[in-house]
Order: structure tokens, then C-alpha cells, then sequence
């Protein structure tokens, strides 16, 4: 683990986030980590916690309509998990633009599974390796995006 202080000029980002686990993955202290560290950021954050279906997900998201989703696992099991939660996100219509990203310990090779990940559908993934650095410059990027407006469609 490793912890970064946050920047305090970095201007609050006023985004709706979901902090989510994925299905099989039973690790919570890292959503409470994400939760704390958006909760800084200025975002409003609603954390589903660990082991949550892929439906529920799914569902919380179509009704709560969030800026972003941000998914941690940290079991091993992150593309599998990921990949198959993505199929059913994305087939819902209302969500097919929502900016989801992906993070943590995706793998038990060590091994990068990014490719796979953003081709199933996921806008960003943030591998253990880079640090956070990298997803504190994605929410600057949403942030400053023109509310209502699709990523990538700006
Ligand atoms: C505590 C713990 C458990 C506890 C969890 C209790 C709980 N309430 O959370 C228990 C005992 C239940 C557990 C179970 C298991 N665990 Co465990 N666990 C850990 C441990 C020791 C700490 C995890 C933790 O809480 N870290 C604190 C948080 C704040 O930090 P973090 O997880 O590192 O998260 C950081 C980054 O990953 C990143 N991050 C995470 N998600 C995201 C998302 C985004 C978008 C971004 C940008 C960043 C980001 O940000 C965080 C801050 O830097 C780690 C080993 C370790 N020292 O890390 C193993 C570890 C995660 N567990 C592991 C494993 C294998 C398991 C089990 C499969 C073991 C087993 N055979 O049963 C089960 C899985 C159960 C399941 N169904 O998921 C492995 C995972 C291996 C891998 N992925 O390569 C680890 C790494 C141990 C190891 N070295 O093998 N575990």
C-alpha cells in the first residue's frame, strides 16, 4: 500500500462517484481508502462496499446516475470479475457513456491486463504500479469536462 498526501491546490471536483468491489472480492479497506480519498477531492461519494453482483452495480448506477464509477479489486480476480461486469453495464443504454475505471491488484501474475480491461469497456485502468498520481489527473479531466457531455465526446 501506498499513501500519497493530497494536494491541497487541487480544486474540488464536485463529481457524483460510485466506489465499488466487484463480485467475488471480499477486500473493504481499500474502498474505504478510494471513499476517503474522493471524499477529499470534493467529490460526493456513494460506497457499495465489497462482493457486490454485477446487477446490483448495474442497478444502483442506472438509478443514482453517477459523474463516475470507480471499481477496486484486489483478489486476483479483477479482469475476470471486470470484464464480465462491463457486458452487463454496458448493454444497459442509460449507461454506455459512464465513465468507469478500474484498480488495485488486478492480477496474480503481476502481469498487466489493461488491454483487456479498456476493450471491455472500461474508460481508464489504474494498475498498482503508477501510483495515484495517474487517477488524480483522470478526475482533473472529468472535472473541467462540461457537464453532461460524454468522455471522450468533448
Ligand atoms: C487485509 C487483507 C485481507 C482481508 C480483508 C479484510 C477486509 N475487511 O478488507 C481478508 C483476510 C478477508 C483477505 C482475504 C483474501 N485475500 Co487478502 N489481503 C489483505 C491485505 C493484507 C491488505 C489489503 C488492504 O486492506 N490494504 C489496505 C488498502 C487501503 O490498500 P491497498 O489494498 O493496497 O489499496 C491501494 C491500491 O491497491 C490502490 N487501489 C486499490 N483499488 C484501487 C482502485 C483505483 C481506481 C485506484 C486508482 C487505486 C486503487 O489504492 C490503495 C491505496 O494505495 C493484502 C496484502 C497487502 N499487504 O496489501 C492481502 C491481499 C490483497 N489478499 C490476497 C488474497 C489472495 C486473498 C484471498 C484470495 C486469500 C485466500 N486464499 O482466501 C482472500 C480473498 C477473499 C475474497 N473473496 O476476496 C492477495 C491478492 C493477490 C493478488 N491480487 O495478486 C494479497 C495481495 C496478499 C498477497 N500478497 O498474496 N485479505
Amino acid at each position: 500500500m501506498s499513501i500519497e498526501a493530497v494536494q491541497p491546490a487541487f480544486p474540488d471536483t464536485g463529481l457524483d462517484v460510485i466506489v465499488t468491489g466487484l463480485s467475488s472480492d471480499a477486500h473493504t479497506w481499500n474502498l474505504v481508502y478510494l471513499e476517503l480519498l474522493l471524499e477529499e477531492l470534493g467529490c460526493r461519494v456513494t460506497n457499495l462496499g465489497a462482493c457486490v453482483p454485477d446487477a446490483t452495480i448495474v442497478r444502483e448506477c442506472a438509478v443514482r446516475r453517477p459523474d463516475l464509477v470507480v471499481v477496486s479489486s484486489l483478489n486476483g480476480h479483477g479482469c475476470q470479475d471486470g470484464v464480465r461486469l462491463m457486458d452487463a453495464f454496458r448493454a444497459q443504454p442509460s449507461l454506455v457513456t459512464t465513465p468507469v475505471v478500474i484498480g488495485g491488484k488486478l492480477d496474480v501474475t503481476g502481469g498487466s491486463n489493461a488491454a483487456r480491461l479498456l476493450e471491455a469497456g472500461f474508460d481508464a485502468v489504474f494498475e498498482d504500479s503508477g501510483g495515484l498520481s495517474p487517477f488524480r489527473s483522470f478526475l482533473r479531466t472529468l472535472s473541467v469536462r462540461t457537464p453532461g457531455v460524454p468522455l471522450g465526446a468533448g
